[in-house]
């Protein structure tokens, strides 16, 4: 495996571990905190401009206004011998020395861990310690946290759309997120062969959805939405070859794709999306890809315009009292 036992440090390949008879269980995360004392300079977001549960973070970071109050260190593209690196010693406050590597962060905050080391990681510079390492929750505190410093009162989980939401979350985080890494990771033609095809039925239940749909959640615009386009922008370039993702293209898909450069050409969301590192990352998997070499195409244009507009859509709901 690659990962920590017991605070130390064991290199290996990655997810290995997590692959039991031919097929891929994504391990439970260990850092669950929700409550955050909001203050500028506080916290710290460690990231990999490859991983799509750190980019939601990215995402709503940018989206909430937080990048004066949430800094970021972003690891190289390929993880390595010693999991997520960083090019320079990163800085994480007074309570820690400045780090090269992911899993002293985690050390820091449990002397005695054991398991896989993952980015996200949302971290307390003030206390030296991981606050939540699981994208799903660190969305949602950064989705209202802040929101009395920064005064952003966009929420991209509202009460009203909660149900909704939530029933989507579910399908696209079993058969799209994680849909994904479970065909690529398969180790055996069964269990690759189930975990593609459940992978595109729900693209196919999700392209149409979207024909009479603007947004997952229907005219507000919300976290299930985000929660799929960081899926959507790696899928042609990364999880179509080196995750053998390839019945068909997101671009052979007319909803989905105007779907995904709406998206994509939301203000500042292209800055979150580095597809070269996106590309060098997944090819750079060894175990899958073993001359790690990385693929020229495909020519994408994701700037493109799109036809949503023909759907009607309302935006970002707004919190109010
Ligand atoms: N549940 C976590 C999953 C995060 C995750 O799996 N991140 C991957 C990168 S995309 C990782 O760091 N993997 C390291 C490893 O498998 O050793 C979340 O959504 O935050």
């Amino acid at each position: 495996m690659s990962g920590l036992v017991n605070g130390k440090w064991v290199s290996g390949d990655v997810a290995k571990e997590e692959i039991k008879n031919g097929a891929f269980h994504r391990e439970d995360t260990a850092f669950r905190e929700m409550h955050i004392g909001p203050q500028a300079g506080r916290y710290q977001l460690f990231i990999s401009l490859l991983c799509p549960w750190a980019s939601r973070t990215l995402i709503f970071r940018h989206l909430k206004g937080l990048e004066k109050f949430i800094q970021i260190s972003v690891a190289q593209p390929v993880i390595g011998e010693n999991g997520w690196t960083f090019d320079t010693p990163q800085d994480a406050g007074d309570k820690i020395a400045p780090v090269s590597y992911v899993h002293q962060l985690y050390t820091a905050s449990d002397a005695t861990y054991t398991g896989k080391v993952s980015v996200p990681v949302l971290w307390d510079r003030q206390e030296g310690r991981i606050v939540n390492n699981e994208s799903a929750d660190i969305i949602r505190i950064l989705n209202h946290a802040f929101d009395a410093l920064t005064g952003n009162q966009d929420d991209f989980y509202p009460a009203a759309l909660r149900e909704e939401i939530d029933r989507w979350n579910e399908v696209i985080y079993h058969d799209v997120n994680n849909g994904v890494y479970k065909t690529g990771f398969a180790k055996t033609q069964e269990s690759y062969n189930a975990a593609v095809t459940r992978l595109f039925s729900t693209l196919d239940t999700l392209e149409a959805h979207l024909q009479t749909h603007r947004y997952i959640a229907g005219e507000y615009l919300t976290e299930a939405d985000w929660r799929l386009f960081v899926t959507l922008v790696r899928f042609d370039s990364a999880y179509h070859g080196a995750f053998k993702c390839n019945i068909r293209r997101i671009e052979d898909y007319p909803n989905l794709s105007n779907y995904l450069r709406e998206l994509y050409q939301w203000p500042g969301i292209s800055d979150t999306v580095n597809l070269p590192h996106i590309k060098q990352g997944y090819y750079g998997i060894l175990w899958l890809n073993p001359t790690g070499i990385v693929p020229a195409g495909p020519e994408l244009d994701l700037r493109r315009p799109h036809d949503r507009q023909r759907l009607s859509g309302r935006g970002v709901m707004h919190t109010t009292g």
